[in-house]
Parts: structure tokens; sequence; C-alpha cells
């Protein structure tokens, strides 16, 4: 956390006038920074979570998980107890692991967590598992507890996620027992748990190494613009600064395409849509892609050279955390809509809903425009998406930004186990604006 405490830090002392070293910072400095902490997920020097790789650790209660996050990221941050059921939210810990990266570590409570609380924690700890991309599993070798671990591994593997199994409190038994416990664990599990001691810090370069060995040899590997650019192109990215956009800097995708479009040494341009003609009359060569705000695609699409091939942030963000093509398939399904049909549109941030929100007022009015008024379109933000999809006939989800890929994956999963088909907001009015034919991915 030294980054996050040097911003809390010249934070505190913009707050409070302390002069930053020996320097004054000037006023456009100091009003960057304050606005900059208070959106701590967009301050341009933390990796948003969204992009870290989710290590959950699952088990039953005192097993030791709290004690475990804290010795691999050296933290005190879980609440660690003798008493059951301390933790009793999912408690989430930003890390950089050498040499696995930027993580995020999810705590949650036990799986045996009981009453009416309890229940819920437990299903709380159900819906992290849609987030995580790989699972630390604390497995006793005490027989009572064999089935509830048991059961858990077979739900982790049902939703694909690689498991490092974990024989934790090492330090409590002879060599022999410990011997003793690894085969009993491994003849259940089928393969031998990694051994520490969250008490004594033993055994966390190995859970490291696990982790390492059991990740898919292809994560991270995705990028936003994928095979669309090399480097030495020209890219003009159209972003309208409109009453949606916040005050002072960019939204998320477009920051994440932009250091993407730099990493890959790419020329990039920027413009809002009202400067689009002059933009592309000030360049030598037409831009090889244009990477547009999906709200003026239709403008952008009719002002474009024929040599550029055109997209936007919501589409490529469908591509780079979800299923561009079931989002493309589904994307039909606006056809089959009747004034009957039920439409579930999924945001991903929980922000007070502005006027002129895309997910709360544009899309809807384009749905409603041609599909009929009494359309019914209801709205979720942030975790909530409903376990039965049955009753819709469409499901549009933002481009997900805040979500990790994995969660976007298992809630694609989902849908399409129910046979509801699923698309994203850029490709939802690519199709209603009927040129989905001209975009590119
Ligand atoms: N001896 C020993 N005690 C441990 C170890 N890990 C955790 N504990 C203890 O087990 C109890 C439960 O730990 P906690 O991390 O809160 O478990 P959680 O409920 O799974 O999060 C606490 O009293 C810890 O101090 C370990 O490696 N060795
Ligand atoms: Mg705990």
């Amino acid at each position: 956390m030294k980054y996050g405490n040097t911003a809390r830090q010249l934070h505190f002392c913009l707050l409070t006038g302390i002069r930053f070293g020996k320097r004054n910072l000037s006023f456009r400095y100091k009003n960057y920074l304050c606005h900059q902490t208070f959106n701590s997920e967009q301050f341009l020097i933390h990796t948003p979570h969204s992009n870290r790789l989710h290590i959950a650790l699952f088990g039953r209660r005192n097993s030791g998980k709290s004690s475990l996050i804290n010795a691999l990221t050296g933290q005190h941050t879980a609440l660690v107890s003798d008493t059951p059921g301390t933790t009793t939210d999912p408690v989430l810990k930003a890390m950089e692991l050498y040499p696995l990266g930027a993580c995020l570590f999810i705590d949650t409570p036990g799986f045996d967590d009981e009453g009416e609380l309890g229940t819920q924690r437990v299903e709380r700890t159900l819906k992290m598992v849609e987030k995580t991309d790989i699972a630390l599993l604390l497995c006793d070798a005490d027989e009572a507890w064999e089935a509830s671990c048991r059961s858990w591994k077979e739900r982790l593997e049902q939703k694909g996620i690689p498991i490092v199994p974990v024989l934790n409190k090492a330090d409590l038994y002879t060599e022999t027992e410990v011997e003793a416990q690894v085969r009993q664990i491994a003849g259940w599990c089928g393969e031998q748990p990694v051994v520490v001691s969250a008490k004594e810090h033993t055994g966390m370069e190995e859970i490291r190494q696990a982790i390492l060995t059991k990740l898919p040899a292809d994560y991270g590997e995705q990028t936003i613009t994928g095979h669309l650019v090399k480097e030495g192109d020209l890219v003009l990215l159209v972003m309208p600064q409109d009453i949606q956009a916040p005050k002072g800097r960019l939204i998320l995708p477009q920051v994440q395409t932009l250091r993407e479009l730099l990493d890959k040494k790419c020329i990039v341009m920027s413009c809002t849509t009202d400067r689009l003609a002059h933009s592309l009359q000030a360049l030598a060569t037409p831009p090889r892609l244009i990477i547009t705000d999906s709200q003026v695609f239709k403008t952008v699409c009719e002002q474009k050279p024929p040599e550029s091939r055109l997209t936007s942030f919501s589409v490529l963000f469908a591509a780079y955390k979800g299923d561009i093509h079931y989002y493309t398939e589904s994307a039909a399904a606006i056809d089959r809509l009747t004034t009957q049909s039920r439409v579930l549109i999924a945001e991903a941030c929980t922000h007070a809903p502005l006027t002129e929100d895309i997910g709360r007022e544009k899309l809807p009015r384009l749905l409603r425009r041609r599909i009929g008024e009494k359309l019914q379109i209801d709205i979720v933000a942030g975790n909530d998406f409903p376990a039965d999809l049955s009753p819709y006939q469409l499901i549009i989800q933002c481009g997900a930004c805040m979500f990790n890929r994995k969660y976007v994956l298992s809630r694609i999963a989902q849908a399409r186990a129910q046979h509801v088909p699923m698309t994203n907001y850029g490709v939802a009015i690519a199709y209603l604006n009927g040129i989905l034919e001209q975009i590119t991915w």
C-alpha cells in the first residue's frame, strides 16, 4: 500500500494546506490530486480491482483463512479471532504480489456459517465464487469436515476455477502427523495440499508457486484492442465529454484503452464528436482505427473515411471482458422483442443515475421507440444479478470495466444455461442503429 499511503498523505497535505516536500504544488496539480484521491478507483497509480487476479480463500470457520491472507500479504487486513464467524462479509485486499503481479485477495466467512445471518454470509461467499480466478481451499484432515471440503471443491470445479488445496496450522503437529494429514487429504482431493502455517508464515512461497502453476497459460494475455492495431498505427478516439462525463477526468475504459494504445506504440489522437470532421481533415492519412463512444456510433459511422475501421469502447470491452460472439448473436433477439417482453439492463457501476444516463435513459428510450412504450425494462446495478433469468427475453450488460473478466463470463454462462440471450450496451446500440455489420472487434 505504499502508493495508497502516498496518495492519502498527499490528500491530507492538500486538505490541511501543509507544504508537500519543499515545493508548493501548483493549483492545477492540487486540484487534480484532490479529484483523483476522491476517486481512488480511478487514481492513475492504482491498478483497478477489475484488472487484478482475484484469489479467494474458502474453508470452514476458524481454519485460518484470515490469518493466511495476513501472512501472504504481510499485513493485518483481515480480522483474526478464535471466535468462529468473525469474518462477516467478504474482505478485499489489493496487493502487488511477486511474481503474480496485481492481485486481489478475497477473504470469505466460513462455509459452515450458521443461523439466519450465517446463511446470508454463505450466500455472499457464493457470489464471490463467480468472481474468483483462483481458489485457495483450506482443507481439514478431520473426517467431520471432509464432506464439506469435498462439496466446496466440486462446486469450484464446476465453475472451472483452479483450486490450490492448503493444509494450514502445520505448526500444531509433528512431521509424521502432518504427513498423515497430507495423505488423507490427497486421498479425496486427488492431489497433495500445500502445507503452511499462517501463524509462523511458513509455506508462503509454496502457495505463490502453486498459484502460478495453476493459472491458465493465457491468463492476463487478453488485451482491449486485441489484433486490431499494431505498432505505428494511427488511432482516433472519439470521446464526447457530455453531461454524463465525470468532471475533470476520463472514464475508466477510455483511460485503459488510451494507456494500452500507448504501450502498443500507436499514435493516438482524440477529439469530441463535434470536432470529428476537423480532426480527420488535420490528418495526412485516415486513421487505421476509430474508437468511439457507442452513443455517437451512428454520427461517427456516417463521417468515417472508408479506409478506417470502426469500433467503440463498449464493443472492445465486450470482447475483452465477455464473450463477443454470444453478445453479437444475442443482439438479434432485439428483433424478437414484443410489447409483452421483459428486458434486463445490468450496470456494473452503482453511481447515482445522471440525466441522459445510457443504461437508465438512452437505451430504454431506443428500445421502446423500436418495440413500443409498454416494453418492460428492469435495471440492476453492481453485484445484483437475478439467479432466475427466465422471465427475460434479453439481457443487456454494460461494458463492465468495473468487473473482472471471470465475473462477466460467469454471468454469460448463467444466461446461456438458462437459454436467455445476453448482449452488451455497445453491441445493442450498434444493432439498434443498423450498423453492427460495420463494426469491428
Ligand atoms: N497455531 C496456529 N493457529 C492458527 C494458524 N492460523 C490461524 N490460527 C488461529 O486460528 C484461529 C482462527 O483463525 P482465523 O484466521 O480467524 O480463521 P478464519 O475463521 O478461517 O478466518 C485464530 O485463533 C488464529 O490465531 C496457524 O497456522 N497456526
Ligand atoms: Mg476469517
